[in-house]
C-alpha cells in the first residue's frame, strides 16, 4: 500500500516490456484492496495504446483519461489532476516504450520530461524477465532519466528465469516490488525475493520446499544445509545432494514439482514425467553416492576418467553424470554472483540484517 495518499505511479520502461498490462494490473491489485484508482494513457506512439488501457479501466473498474495525440507530457500532466480532482486516491500513468525507431535517446528525453510535469510519487520500471544482461544498461539508462524507485518483473510466467532482472536492481538501487505471471489482469503477485533468487537458481521455491519439509518433519539438518549454503554463496555436491534427499523425501512428487522450474531440473509436471523426473533424481543420487569425499566437496576436479568411473559405480552413464554437473555449475555460478554482490543479497532480503 502508498505510504500517503493520494498517490501517482509513473510506469516506464522499453517497448513490449508489458508496461500498459502492467498498468491494467496495478489498477486492479490496488482497486480490489480499496483505493480509488485512475488510469492515464500517455503514450502517444503507439497505435491502439489508448484503447488497450481504456479496455483495461473498463476490467479492473477503474477510471480512466486518455488523449490520443499531443505532447505526452502535458498529457499526462492534464490526467493525473483531473483524475485526482474526480477522487482518485491512486493515479497510474502509462508511457511509450518507443519514440519513433530506434530513437531511445529521445525517449528518455520524454520520460524527464513526463516525470517534471507529473512530479510522481513512485516511478516503476518495467523489465521483461528475458531481457538478460541488457537490463542493467536499460535501467541505468532511465535511472538517470528519471529515478527509479521500484521495479516490475514482467513475464515470469515464460521459460526466462529473470536473472537478468537483478542487475536492473543491482543498476538503480530499487526494489522488485511486483511480478507479472501472465497475461490476464489478475497475473501479479507481490515479490517474493526468496522464491524469486530460488528461481534464478533453479532451486523452485525454497521456502516454499522448507515449509514442507517441516511438515513431513524430514531432516531438518540436510535442509539448513542448503539454506546456509544459499546464504553463504557456496555449493557442493553435497548441496545438491540434501536438495535432492529433500525433494525426495517429500513423497508425492507432483505437487512439489510444481514449485520447480521445469527449465532448470529435467522434469515436467503430469503424471507420465512425473516419473521420469522421480528417475532423474534417483539416479543423480545414485551418481553422488557414487562420489568419493573429495570429489564431493570439490566437484570440479571430476575429470572424464572420473565420471566414467562414477557412471560405472552408479549404473548410469557418462551423460548422466555430465548432466548433474551441468547442473550443478549453473548453481554454483548464480550463487558466485550473489556472494559477488552482497548488497544484492541484503536488498533481496536473503541475509540477516
Ligand atoms: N506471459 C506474459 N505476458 C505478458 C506479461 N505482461 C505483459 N505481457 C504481454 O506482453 C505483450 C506486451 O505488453 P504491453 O503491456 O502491451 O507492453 P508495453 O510495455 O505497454 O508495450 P509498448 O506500449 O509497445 O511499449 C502483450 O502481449 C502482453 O500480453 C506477463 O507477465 N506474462
Ligand atoms: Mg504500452
Amino acid at each position: 500500500m502508498p505510504r500517503k495518499l493520494p498517490w501517482v505511479i509513473l510506469l516506464v520502461g522499453v517497448q513490449g516490456s508489458g508496461k500498459t498490462t502492467t498498468a491494467g494490473k496495478l489498477a486492479r491489485y490496488y482497486s480490489s484492496r480499496g483505493l480509488r484508482v485512475g488510469l492515464v494513457s500517455a503514450d502517444t506512439y503507439r497505435p491502439g495504446a489508448l484503447e488497450q488501457l481504456k479496455t483495461l479501466a473498463q476490467q479492473a473498474g477503474v477510471m480512466f483519461y486518455g488523449e490520443q495525440s499531443g505532447q505526452a507530457e502535458e498529457i499526462a500532466k492534464r490526467g493525473v489532476s483531473e483524475l485526482l480532482s474526480k477522487g482518485a486516491q491512486l493515479v497510474i500513468v502509462d508511457t511509450a516504450g518507443r519514440h519513433g525507431y530506434g530513437d531511445e535517446a529521445g525517449l528518455l528525453e520524454e520520460m524527464k520530461r513526463m516525470a517534471e510535469a507529473v512530479r510522481p510519487d513512485e516511478v516503476m520500471l518495467v523489465i521483461d524477465a528475458a531481457i538478460g544482461q541488457r537490463a542493467y544498461d536499460i535501467a541505468r539508462r532511465f535511472h538517470e532519466a528519471t529515478p527509479v524507485g521500484s521495479i516490475v518483473v514482467t513475464k515470469l510466467d515464460g521459460t526466462a528465469r529473470g536473472g537478468g532482472a537483478l542487475s536492473a536492481v543491482a543498476a538503480t538501487g530499487a526494489r522488485v516490488k511486483f511480478v507479472g505471471t501472465g497475461e490476464k489482469i489478475e497475473e501479479l503477485e507481490p515479490f517474493n525475493p526468496q522464491g524469486f533468487v530460488a528461481r534464478v537458481m533453479g532451486l523452485g521455491d525454497i521456502r516454499a520446499l522448507l515449509e514442507r519439509v517441516r511438515e513431513a518433519e524430514a531432516e531438518e539438518k540436510a535442509v539448513k544445509v542448503v539454506e546456509e549454503d544459499i546464504a553463504k554463496g557456496r555449493v557442493t555436491m553435497r548441496t545438491i545432494y540434501a536438495q535432492l534427499k529433500s525433494i525426495r523425501r517429500l513423497g508425492p512428487l507432483s505437487k512439489l514439482l510444481e514449485m520447480l522450474p521445469t527449465a532448470s531440473l529435467p522434469i515436467k509436471v503430469g503424471d507420465e514425467q512425473v516419473k521420469l523426473g522421480e528417475e532423474k533424481i534417483r539416479k543423480w543420487l545414485h551418481i553422488i553416492e557414487s562420489m568419493t569425499y573429495e570429489e564431493l566437496d570439490d566437484p570440479d576436479i571430476i575429470d572424464r576418467s572420473r565420471m566414467r568411473r562414477i557412471a560405472l559405480g552408479s549404473g548410469t552413464t557418462v551423460a548422466d553424470v555430465k548432466e548433474l554437473l551441468t547442473y550443478y555449475r549453473s548453481v554454483k555460478v548464480i550463487l558466485k554472483r550473489f556472494r559477488r554482490d552482497r548488497s544484492l543479497l541484503r536488498r533481496l532480503g536473503l541475509t540477516e540484517e
